[in-house]
């Protein structure tokens, strides 16, 4: 297992790399060029700029989360050859400098959804919130607008060169159907896995968050038989998953710990985080503590550990504590996630220790 920390870049994240350094464990950043719209090749001179930067703190840049997809892939039209063609010639720079591992997601229009990105906590936190029945009355683009207030910083999936023409993409996914969608990945599947094999890049897809429709769009990346099916659309090492706990977390029928169980070795990212879901389906983020949220966050680091599990690792979101949610990104403090790491390599530890029978 090698443990990671999410880092927005250089001048775009308050959390610097020497905060990062100081965390116990963490050899790697994960990180992207998040300023490049998707679609778009990424500059060398920008990938090898983030890889000094990196080397200055003795971090890997094995894992980048996010090479985003151009909506017109998923949507399937003709134009999406040339963002296709262009997302091949970013594996191939990623892999000049050491990248092993691609996170993506192919959600149509959103990534992560939440109704209120600082609800209240009886503690005095605050974390990232969903709250189902809101979802079902709100117009998308007031819910835009409501979370754009909030926040001074761009999150990805909500760039606002996307959300202009929020919409015309509506328009454009009108009568699209989870069939639709499913085809259109396994076209792109069919185009990259070769080339992330020839480049020896891990592509890893990112569940959807959440694990079910929203807005009428489709969402297919969301349970164990649907993670199957992902498998098979190109059946290589290549093709693989991020598999993220609180995202499929956020339905209780699906059971995290079986799922890494089954397909360990086609899990090349994982990413950790609990959520507690609610009787009504509303959920909120907690801290990484299994007792704290409706995942067995202990169950899902045996999983990971009985298989031997040498991927890449990282806390996901965590919650905002001691004030700092007037700086940081939301979910991605500095403090619920370190906790969070030191919670995970806690349980990795005393697990290793189990095997070597030193306790
Ligand atoms: C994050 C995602 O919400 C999450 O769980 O990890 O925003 C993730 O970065 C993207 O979906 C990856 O493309
Ligand atoms: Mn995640």
């Amino acid at each position: 297992m090698k443990m990671t920390f999410r880092w927005y870049g250089l001048g775009n994240d308050d959390i610097t790399l020497d905060k990062i350094k100081q965390i116990p464990g963490v050899d790697g950043v994960v990180w992207a060029l998040h300023d490049i719209p998707a679609g778009v090749e990424w500059p060398m001179e920008r990938i090898e700029e983030v890889k000094a930067q990196a080397d200055e703190f003795g971090f890997n840049i094995d894992v980048v989360e996010s090479v985003n997809v151009h909506e017109d892939i998923k949507l399937g039209l003709k134009s999406r050859d040339k963002y296709i063609e262009n997302y091949k010639k970013t594996i191939e720079k990623l892999s000049k400098v050491g990248v092993k591992v691609i996170c993506y997601n192919f959600m149509p229009v959103f990534d992560w959804t939440r109704t209120d990105l600082y609800k209240n906590i009886s503690d005095g936190s605050n974390a990232l919130f969903f709250e189902k029945s809101k979802i079902s009355d709100i117009d998308p683009k007031e819910l835009i607008r409501k979370l754009a207030k909030d926040v001074t910083v761009t999150m990805p999936g909500w760039e606002p060169e996307r959300l202009e023409r929020i919409e015309e993409l509506f328009k454009a996914y009108e009568g699209f159907t989870a069939e639709n969608l499913w085809a259109n990945l396994k076209y792109f599947l069919e185009e990259i896995i070769p080339v992330a094999e020839k480049f020896d890049i891990k592509m890893a897809i990112h569940p959807d968050d959440p694990a079910f429709p929203i807005f009428g769009l489709p969402r297919i990346i969301i349970n164990r038989e649907n993670i199957k099916r992902f498998l098979n659309l190109v059946d290589s090492p290549y093709n693989g998953l991020t598999l993220c706990s609180g995202s499929l977390g956020s339905v209780l029928s699906n059971d995290i710990p079986s799922i890494i169980r089954e397909f360990h070795d086609r899990i090349h990212f994982a990413h950790i985080r609990n959520v507690k879901v609610y009787e009504n389906g509303d959920f909120i983020e907690t801290s990484h503590r299994a007792c704290d949220g409706s995942v067995d966050i202990v169950d899902v680091m045996k999983a990971y550990h009985e298989n031997g599990f040498a991927g890449y690792i990282r806390p996901d979101h965590g919650r905002h504590l001691w004030g700092e949610e007037k700086t940081c990104r939301p979910g991605y403090g500095l403090y619920d996630r370190a906790l969070g790491i030191m919670y995970l390599l806690g349980i990795w530890d005393t697990l290793e220790s189990q095997k070597t029978n030193k306790i």
